[in-house]
């Protein structure tokens, strides 16, 4: 089974899109294997409105270990089953807190073996951080991922205003990512995803 890793800055909404991207393809709830650094495993099953509310969060690096779920898309006559994993989210910074530390590298070696990758990028803290240098770690996970291939950049909260904008710039500083504009909250931009992953399962 194809592994299919999100990663990208803390806060940037790979877990609400995780959650409603297994909605967009027709879970009501979903079975999630967390993974420690120390490879402790859980197992969970929530409704998909209830991981949400437990598992989002406005607070950084709410995301501290790897959340697994196997998926099921529908693809010709065949139904294909492939795992989606959200990571904790990865910063500049080294961080003081040990058990984040351990997350990150947790997230950088999922990232080294996984089949493909889906970086997420939060337009709104992009507008902020005009300074070129200011988004140091996305940059590095767009070098890694357009030379191993299986990468593709998704821009989200497109639904927050004066986010447009962004996306030109966007495609200024990454020229070579293929860059699909989603809202994680209103699923937006879900069906080009679902064919994206569909083209690598
Ligand atoms: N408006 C808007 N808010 C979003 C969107 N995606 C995520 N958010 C919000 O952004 C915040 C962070 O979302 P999470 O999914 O927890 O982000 P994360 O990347 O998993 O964060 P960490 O686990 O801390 O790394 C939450 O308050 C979400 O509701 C979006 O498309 N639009
Ligand atoms: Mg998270």
């Amino acid at each position: 089974m194809k592994e299919c890793v999100i990663v990208g800055y803390p806060n940037s909404g790979k877990t609400l899109f995780a959650l409603n991207f297994a909605s967009f393809l027709g879970s009501k709830s979903v079975d999630i294997t967390a993974r420690s650094y120390d490879g402790l495993l859980t197992c969970r099953h929530l409704s998909i409105a209830d991981a949400k509310t437990e598992l989002c969060s406005m607070a950084l690096h709410k995301t501290r270990l790897l959340q697994s779920m196997v998926l099921k898309m529908p693809i010709g006559k065949a139904t294909v089953t492939f795992k989606l994993t959200d990571t904790c989210g990865i910063s500049e910074q080294i961080h003081s807190d040990q058990s984040i530390r351990c997350a990150m590298a947790q997230t950088l070696g999922l990232v080294r073996c996984a089949d493909f990758i889906l970086h997420v990028i939060d337009l709104s803290r992009m507008r902020k951080s005009e300074a070129p240098g200011n988004n140091q770690i996305d940059q590095e996970i767009y070098q890694y991922g357009t030379a191993r291939q299986n990468y593709i950049m998704l821009a989200n909260k497109t639904d927050l205003p004066m986010v447009k904008e962004t996306i030109t710039r966007l495609t200024a500083e990454f020229p070579h990512a293929q860059i699909i504009p989603i809202s994680a909250l209103h699923s937006d931009g879900f069906k080009e995803v679902k064919a994206y992953v569909a083209r690598n399962i």
